[in-house]
């Protein structure tokens, strides 16, 4: 807490120095270049939106984390742990977590194409991954995997992926509505970028929300309509606060385009019942809205009696069509079994907007060039993996099955231990991949942390971090009812670590809790 400290009194002196140095906004940068500061550039100068927006997956926290990491490498037993554990950010593969080989090997193939001619490769390359190879490679013009491909993604790439959807939904997909994307992240930028003119236009957005929505939302000069989740009854969405929470905003002169969902829930965990989808459904249709729906953890559901359902499907299923309502689906390679975080591929399905909407979404895309061929490459095998009968089909199965089982081996004890502490309470996590639990921070503590400045759940992050190398994300990075205090632990770090986690957890938290108990 005291290096902490010291260091934001470092960051004090920074941004007092800075505030010395800047200089009036330049007109322009021969004015610069004759003042005494050859920079132009000032936070003063730079748009106000990205002073103002905020991202606390990778924020103070983890910079602090990281500092203490390079301390520990330069200085082995310098704090009372000897690694950081990263609980902050859902990143599988940083933690170990392994490639599907599959996957890896069509990959590997696609990007070095002569090896498809040499006969080692048959030994080192199962046959399916093989021909699988040669079919996208087919797909794609003069096979140049370096090139760039039609701004939505490769068509052959897309109609896969449209068959992928319609065989888990049940309902036809178009592979003109998919926009492949360099993760979700960028489809969701577009779709802002699409709906937001001005801070008169609303999105309604979760609390708690993953912060991309907030971000996005803020660079984009537009306003987030918060809809508190409800806590008690496991994180649940209810139609009565969203409606709520629409006409306040309308009675303020916002108008409001959108509704996002996110399902399974980050951080929330929960998973959506198809009843719940429903009266989503119905709701949007009735108000006029967009349904954002991100369903980038839809591989990531750990309880039996809970199912992934998309939007599309349960909207279809009602009978509704292009017509009735406006649906946009995020799908990501970087979640699921597969964690393909850093190859950075998407999808971003979107049906039920005017064509002359569309071509502007089109635009958009077309600004843009394309997403990485790799992603998109990846994007295509997520959607149709291995089936029965095929070489890899055992192999990849048992792969994608040990990840999915060890990470809902490894979300229900971490929940069983934050269920265990003292004033803390957690939700289930049926999905996704963290838990969000609530502390009931003693008032003392409360104290403390305005005494130096520090919100109440960000001041326990930071001594959990100090005391055991945890990383955790304070909840206020993801919107709270106000007076609640929550942390964001993800479930990612390898199996072999929980018991450390658990074991330094607890008696990090019996420890805060003694020193602050009234
Ligand atoms: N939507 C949700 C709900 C997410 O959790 C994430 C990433 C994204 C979209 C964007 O992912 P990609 O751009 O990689 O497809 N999750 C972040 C998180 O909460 N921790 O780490 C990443």
């Amino acid at each position: 807490m005291r290096r902490f400290a010291a260091d934001r009194a470092k960051k004090l002196v920074l941004s007092f120095q800075r505030s010395l140095y800047s200089q009036p906004p330049f007109s322009s940068c021969a004015a610069a270049a004759m003042s005494s500061n050859p920079l132009p550039v000032t936070v003063d100068t730079i748009n106000a939106e990205v002073l103002k927006c905020e991202y606390a997956v990778r924020g103070e926290i983890v910079t602090h984390a990281q500092r203490l990491q390079q301390e520990l490498q330069a200085k082995p037993g310098s704090h009372p742990f000897d690694e950081i554990l990263y609980c902050n950010f859902g990143n599988p593969q940083s933690l170990g977590q392994q490639p599907i080989t599959f996957f890896r090997e069509v990959l590997a193939l696609c990007d070095h194409p002569s090896l498809l001619d040499r006969d080692e490769t048959h030994a080192l390359f199962s046959s399916d991954s093989i021909e699988r190879a040669w079919q996208i490679l087919d797909q794609i013009p003069d096979r140049a995997t370096g090139a760039y491909s039609h701004c939505q993604g490769v068509k052959g790439l897309r109609d896969s992926i449209a068959a992928g959807i319609a065989a888990r939904d049940g309902f036809h997909a178009n592979a003109d509505d998919l926009f492949l994307t360099d993760g979700a992240s960028p489809a969701v930028h577009m779709m802002m970028q699409l709906l937001l003119r001005s801070e008169k236009d609303g999105i309604l957005c979760p609390i708690p929300q993953y912060p991309l929505y907030s971000a996005s939302i803020t660079l984009h000069g537009g306003t987030l309509v918060p809809y508190y989740l409800n806590e008690a009854t496991g994180w649940g969405l209810e139609i009565s606060e969203v409606k709520k929470q629409l006409e306040a905003a309308q009675s303020k002169g916002i108008a409001v385009w959108a509704l996002v969902v996110i399902n399974p829930g980050n951080p929330t965990g929960q998973v959506l019942t198809e009843d719940n989808q429903r009266e989503i459904v119905d709701f949007c249709k009735k108000e006029g809205l967009v349904l954002l729906a991100d369903e980038v953890y839809q591989e990531n559901v750990y309880v039996d009696n809970k199912k992934f359902n998309s939007f599309k499907k349960i909207s279809r299923s009602m009978g509704y069509g292009e017509e009735d309502i406006a649906l946009v689906s995020f799908q990501s390679i970087s979640k699921g079994y597969h964690g393909e975080c850093g190859k950075r591929g998407g999808c971003m399905e979107v049906c039920g907007f005017s064509a002359d909407v569309r071509e502007q979404i089109y635009k958009i895309a077309t600004v843009n060039a394309c997403s990485n061929i790799s992603g998109q490459i990846l994007a295509g095998l997520v959607m149709n993996p291995p089936k029965a009968g095929d070489e890899s089909f055992e192999s990849y199965s048992a792969e994608r099955d040990g990840i999915l089982s060890s990470l809902a081996r490894r979300a229900k004890t971490l929940e069983d231990t934050f269920k265990s502490l003292e004033g803390v309470s957690c939700n289930k996590a049926e999905g996704a991949m963290y838990l969000f639990p609530r502390i009931d921070l003693p008032q003392k503590a409360i104290e403390a942390a305005a005494a130096v400045k520090t919100a109440p759940d960000a001041f326990y992050a930071l001594r959990l971090l100090d005391a055991t190398g945890i990383v955790v994300v304070p909840g206020s990075g993801f919107g709270q009812v106000p007076g609640t205090w929550h942390i964001r632990c993800t479930i990612l770090p390898p199996e072999d670590k929980i018991p450390a986690i658990v074991t330094r957890l607890t008696a990090f938290h019996e420890s805060f809790m003694a020193e602050f108990r009234e």
